[in-house]
């Protein structure tokens, strides 16, 4: 049995939003139109308290892009973004919602970012992804969304680790492409780790 994950696709993430993804907007349409084929769609939603230590506006001296260590691993610095209860957090508008079985909301704790829709980045803590997906009898995923290079990457990651079939659907992907490059790197490490890129 096979889920649809649908990763962020949330207002911040969109073109104008406060961590835009270029033509991150494209991808809206594809979900919308894949949605129909599967008995189980799980959407992820990047849901930050607004002190959350990802954000650059926490450190002081620090910009947007530089990397920090917070709580002993290393922690890129991000705008504000996706912040509880704020229009950016909320999902994209077009976005059918309605054919949405369950969302999953992560990067809640201040002081741990969790780009992958399975585990915080410190893997000290878990979503209860996996778990829902079991229950359904899920043992095969379909993802897609944003960003590619870092939580479409580390969800696609750890559904492999935990033994899903895992494939990713290429056109409904976009990155951030901080360096020149990330995309590439994404998809490459993926398919080494056993992804079907498709
Ligand atoms: C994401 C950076 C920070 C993503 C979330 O959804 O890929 N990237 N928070
Ligand atoms: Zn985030």
């Amino acid at each position: 049995m096979k889920a649809l994950l649908l990763i962020d696709l949330q207002i911040d993430f969109l073109p104008g939003g406060a961590l835009a993804v270029p033509r991150g907007d494209q991808v809206i349409s594809v979900a919308n139109r894949r949605m129909p084929d599967y008995s189980c769609v799980v959407a992820t939603q990047d849901w930050h308290p607004a002190d959350h230590k990802s954000f650059a506006s926490q450190h002081p001296g620090h910009r947007v892009g530089d990397i920090v260590e917070v709580d002993g691993i290393e922690q890129i610095l991000w705008p504000d973004h996706c912040v509880q209860g704020t229009r950016g957090a909320e999902f994209a508008p077009g976005l059918n919602v309605a054919s949405i079985r369950r969302v999953v909301r992560k990067g809640i704790d201040p002081n741990l970012d969790s780009y992958s829709g399975f585990f915080d980045n410190a893997r000290r803590g878990s979503t209860e992804l996996k778990n829902y997906l079991r229950s359904r009898g899920m043992d095969e995923v379909d993802v897609m969304g944003l960003a590619t290079d870092y939580c479409v990457k580390s969800t696609v990651l750890d559904a492999l680790d935990l033994g899903f079939r895992t494939t990713v659907i290429a056109e409904g992907i976009r990155a951030v492409n901080l360096y020149e490059g990330d995309q590439q790197r994404a998809l490459d490490q993926m398919r080494a780790a056993g992804a079907t890129i498709a």
